[in-house]
């Protein structure tokens, strides 16, 4: 009964681990996987327990075995997808669900080098090709590669195990203020690379105020010895760089007559080309500088005032597989708004989203899902989180638009979550030496103050604030803010209230719930964060209504409606108006 005795089943996937995989892709020769896969519900994981993949169904005899699955057979479900809304029995499913689908690959060839990419899969997932056990990746929103070269035939079965179940360890852990949507919702695609190829690269200009140096390295995977090269063309750019150990650095000088820096107004992107022996990658990238001087913020030098609002990756029709004209048409109403900032709450949202805002010119705050009281004492808890902030700063490098690196949302000030978070602040440093790192902290509620000891390790200081709704004595924000003399700049990170879109005043204790008591609410609090000096910037509490299965109120209904924007982002709230207002008024210092 093989597998069926298996309490330490998981121990023998998780020595697997899949980490820190990610491989530059913009450009590559690519064949979609998404499409139509075959799907079992699986509670018991019952697949990685009796090793379903290895489809042993014959006995040595060539006698049939029984089985307790039948691939081939199961419905299909679309990938990318989130499975809680495929289907209405898996509405509020959690838990194991086995994914299957065979496939051809298009190029079968001597030096070539096949790899398979997960653009994002929530929570965990074990991939298994040709009854191969590959790896396991944790983390629900940041890719990973596998390769398969050495596994590939030319009718292949690929299956993956995922589970979405949460876990007090995990990062997030298992309770959060968002819905945990199932599946695997972004894209699935095979790479095809040569034998030697660039694994990733980074370029960025150098943050020391002249504008005309910049750098870039590059990782490589395979033997060869020769120098890469890198060109912009627009820019009149070719240099060369030597790799050691797999690894190669370009520093070089630029024109800064010719250079148009990216922004807001102006969000030019150079193509960029690198070449190393027979490997050729191009990516689309943004030059532009940020600096934190005191409690300014520098865009390109000047002072910026960060007009922003938080999102989560939600949309009633898809969950977090968010389309592009989703991810398009959110920005257009942001930009409506007065918006050029975005704070993307509470973890990596698609790569997508990165690459739509360079294009448009929006700056974002991104994060990982150090939510709230992780386990800051568990050894694997960090491994975790910090491999999530390695992926996240590898895939989206290169994006102009990003502005700073989030470690984290609302982690009480605590000895163990202290180091735990310096620790990734640190990493993010030296991932990134070209922009601030930032968190969203806590207000010190018993000494009304802004002090939370992350910030000597941050650059930006992150503060959510409720007055006026979870406190409702709202006298005290403009306390704390004169009693705190921060010496960094302060972006007010999330602030807000419910209200149910298009529910009015009734004199009853729904009133809590109406456009009138959040207008109230948004009201007061441009009215006093806008005569601090030290907050540069703000992102309220939130865009659009999103999913909640912890909002079980007659007026919430399962979704957090703290929103500006209902759900489906058809109705604009009465609050919506007055930050448009506020924004559009403002100027940029
Ligand atoms: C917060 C959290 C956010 C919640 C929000 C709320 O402070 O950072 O994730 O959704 O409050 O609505 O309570």
């Amino acid at each position: 009964m093989d597998g069926i005795h298996t309490p330490d089943f998981w121990d023998f996937y998780r020595k697997k681990l899949i980490q820190d995989s990610v491989i530059s892709d913009y450009s590559r020769e690519k064949q979609s996987l998404n499409g139509e896969w075959h799907y079992g519900i699986d509670q018991y994981d019952t697949c990685l327990r009796n090793r379903w993949w290895q489809q042993h169904e014959y006995d040595k005899d060539g006698r049939p075995l029984p089985l307790d699955y039948s691939f081939d057979t199961w419905d299909k479900m679309k990938v990318p997808s989130c499975w809680n809304l495929w289907s209405e029995k898996l509405f509020n499913y959690e838990g194991g669900m086995v994914f299957t689908r065979e496939f051809k690959v298009n190029k079968l060839g001597k030096n070539k080098r096949i790899f398979i990419k997960f653009g994002g899969v929530n929570y965990q997932v074990a991939i298994f090709v040709n009854k191969t056990y590959l790896g396991m990746h944790e983390g629900g929103s940041t890719p990973f590669y596998v390769e398969i070269t050495d596994v590939i035939k030319e009718n292949n079965r690929i299956v993956a195990a995922v589970n979405n179940t949460r876990r007090p360890e995990y990062v997030p852990m298992d309770n959060t203020d968002w819905f945990n949507y199932g599946g695997i919702y972004r894209d699935v695609e095979l790479l095809y690379m040569p034998d030697t190829f660039i694994k990733n690269f980074k370029i960025a200009l150098i943050p020391d105020g002249t504008f005309s140096k910049a750098t870039a390295c590059i990782k490589t995977d395979g033997a060869l010895s020769s120098n890469a090269v890198l060109k912009i063309p627009e820019l009149g750019i070719s240099q060369e760089a030597k790799v050691i150990n797999c690894a190669g650095e370009f520093e070089f000088s630029l024109n800064k007559d010719n250079l148009t820096l990216w922004s807001p107004e102006s969000p030019k992107l150079y193509e960029v080309h690198i070449e190393y022996g027979e490997d050729k990658l191009t990516d689309l990238v943004g030059f532009r500088e940020i600096r934190v001087d005191g409690r300014d913020v520098l865009l390109n030098g000047k002072s910026i005032y960060l007009k922003g609002v938080s999102a989560h990756e939600d949309s009633v029709e898809n969950g977090r597989a968010v389309t592009e004209t989703e991810i398009r048409e959110n920005y257009k109403i942001a930009k409506e708004m007065g918006c050029n900032f975005m704070r993307l709450a509470h973890y990596p949202h698609s790569e997508t989203a990165a690459g739509i805002a360079d294009e448009l010119g929006i700056l974002l705050w991104e994060e990982i899902p150090v939510y709230w009281s992780i386990m800051f004492n568990n050894k694997d808890t960090y491994i975790n989180a910090e491999n999530q902030l390695i992926e996240l700063i590898t895939r989206d490098y290169n994006r102009a638009c990003v502005f700073m690196w989030s470690v984290g949302n609302e982690n009480p000030d605590s000895d163990l979550r202290l180091s735990f978070m310096s620790k990734l602040t640190d990493k993010a440093h030296e991932l990134d030496t070209t922009r601030p790192v930032t968190a969203a902290c806590l207000v010190d509620n018993d000494n009304l103050i802004i002090n939370d000891r992350l910030a000597d390790k941050i650059d930006i200081i992150g503060i959510n604030e409720y007055y006026g709704w979870y406190d409702p004595d709202f006298s005290k924000l403009p306390r704390v803010l004169e009693n705190s003399n921060p010496i960094k700049p302060v972006i007010i990170s999330e602030f807000g209230a419910d209200c149910k879109a298009g529910h009015t005043k009734q004199g009853n204790r729904d009133d809590m719930f109406s456009e009138e008591f959040q207008l109230e609410v948004y009201n007061k609090q441009i009215e006093v964060l806008s005569t601090i000096k030290y907050i540069k910037g703000m992102s309220p509490w939130i865009f659009f209504d999103f999913r909640c299965p912890r909002r079980l109120h007659h007026m919430q209904n399962y979704y957090n409606i703290k929103g500006l924007l209902s759900a489906d982002k058809k109705y604009r709230k009465k609050a919506f108006y007055a930050m448009q207002n506020y924004y559009k008024g403002k100027a940029w210092s």
